[in-house]
């Protein structure tokens, strides 16, 4: 099913990796080469026409039982999974004299040596060649941060017009705050939305990111058939999202990509149902939307399965259109005009609409009516760092885009919700790939994969 170009890409990014002269690994997290978070923040350079962009690591939680993970832009354009790091990228801009081109510089705090008995050994800007270890052109100490943004706008005025930053970001608040004070401007500076540069960039993956996707999907994969094992009247919705869990980390995944949702019964009705607390009761379905993520990047997937290892006539009836429909939303695809995420079905090149018009010519709700009044929800997102990574919608989907088709009907009346979720990438040629396809999709293949293991 996997275009073999994927290994190579794998393994190059492993012996790179392997090169890199760390004393200490900079995290348990594959990272992909330098240069090519390198060329990321070229190609944000860019796009920034002049401007400077400036972002920060995710700052850590406050609580201990929640781990860290690096803000999404941040990790994208750096690799770097340590907090209190900033990086600013200084876009090239014709206009000026030469000496204004593009520069990066990734910020890094001080090393506090009593915190590293907590933390471990860090790297700071005193360290032998730090940016060099970082994969960065320059590195500075934190503390230099407001200084060198103030310089650059004393040289080149027209920068302050042409600042971006994380929206929200109250550390991007905080230094533009600073900056203008010493500046003597009375208006705090101002910065346009970052994420619509980052946005564009990260919607195309890499054969790289792709390998990682691909790693996800397969851990993702393991922990759905051992879910299908332990389904059993009398087993616990949490029970069964534990161990999961655990086999997500035994395939090297280090967390959920979201909380798991196992729900049966009337919870099959509930969309996003994570309290995962009810014991499963023969006759009814369970809706089991669980999968994880590999050194930073998601998958996602859902399969509905019937508590008692078979689905009731009715079940199955809802079952099909809703295969159905994902098998004709992905049948209908064609790289460079479909689109999803279009809940209006307004847009004719929509997967969307072609979902919905499955189920709503197949089958009937409990009082007669379509089935698609029972569909609630976007047929799909893209997939990445963020399970719904960042895109303009509805997204006109192109080769390197991973993305999900997850068409479902809730009818609560019935105890019955039934969803079924692939995370597809679309490959170089323009064809479609489902990184799930080796997991059972149809009524009777997901009952045979139940009875397999009683
Ligand atoms: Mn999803």
């Amino acid at each position: 099913m996997f275009r073999p170009v994927r290994l190579p890409a794998l393994l190059v990014a492993l012996a790179l990796l392997a090169s890199l002269p760390l004393a200490k690994p900079l995290s348990a997290l594959e990272r992909q080469s330098p240069s090519t978070y390198h060329a990321r923040r070229v190609a944000l350079g860019q796009a920034l026409h002049g401007g400077v962009a400036v972002l920060f690591a995710a700052e850590e939680p406050l609580l201990d039982f929640m781990p860290y993970r690096q803000d999404a832009d941040f990790y994208y354009l750096t690799g770097w999974n340590e907090p209190g790091a900033a990086l600013l990228v200084v876009g090239d801009d014709p206009q000026a004299d030469p000496a204004h081109a593009y520069r990066e510089v990734l910020f890094l705090p001080t090393r506090n040596l009593r915190m590293e008995k907590y933390t471990g050994i860090k790297m700071d800007a005193a360290t032998p060649d730090a940016a060099k270890r970082a994969g960065v052109d320059e590195v500075m100490s934190m503390g230099e941060l407001p200084q060198f943004l103030n310089r650059l706008i004393r040289a080149n005025r027209r920068v302050a017009g042409n600042l971006w930053a994380p929206p929200d970001s109250a550390q991007a608040t905080a230094l533009l705050q600073w900056t203008a004070t010493t500046l003597g401007d009375a208006t705090p500076l101002k910065s346009h939305d970052l994420t619509r540069l980052t946005t564009p960039l990260r919607q195309v993956k890499d054969a790289g990111e792709i390998a990682m996707l691909t790693h996800a999907a397969n851990a993702s994969m393991d922990a759905q058939r051992l879910m299908f094992r332990s389904v059993k009247p009398g087993a616990t919705e949490r029970a069964v999202a534990g161990e999961m869990i655990a086999r997500m980390m035994e395939d090297g995944c280090e967390r959920p990509s979201y909380a798991p949702i196992v729900g049966s019964g009337i919870n099959s009705t509930e969309l996003h149902y994570s309290e995962n607390s009810a014991t499963m009761q023969a006759g009814d379905v369970v809706v089991v939307d669980a999968a994880c993520e590999y050194s930073m990047y998601a998958s996602d997937i859902t399969r509905t399965v019937p508590v008692s290892g078979h689905f009731t006539a009715r079940q199955q009836e809802v079952y099909d259109v809703v295969l159905g429909a994902q098998r004709a939303a992905a049948a209908a695809f064609v790289a460079g005009k479909s689109t999803i995420n279009d809940p209006y079905h307004k847009d004719p090149n929509s997967l969307d609409t072609v979902a919905w018009q499955y189920i709503h010519d197949h089958g009937k709700g409990p009082h007669g009516e379509p089935l698609s009044d029972y569909w609630i929800h976007g047929l799909g997102h893209m997939v990445g760092i963020d399970v719904h990574d960042p895109a303009t919608y509805p997204a006109v989907l192109k080769p390197g885009m991973v993305f999900t088709i997850e068409p479902g009907v809730y009818i609560p009346e019935e105890k019955l919700g039934v969803r079924i979720e692939d995370t597809f990438v679309v490959g170089a040629d323009g064809k479609l790939i489902d990184l799930i396809a080796a997991l059972p999709h149809t009524a009777s293949h997901v009952e045979a994969a139940m009875q397999s293991a009683r």
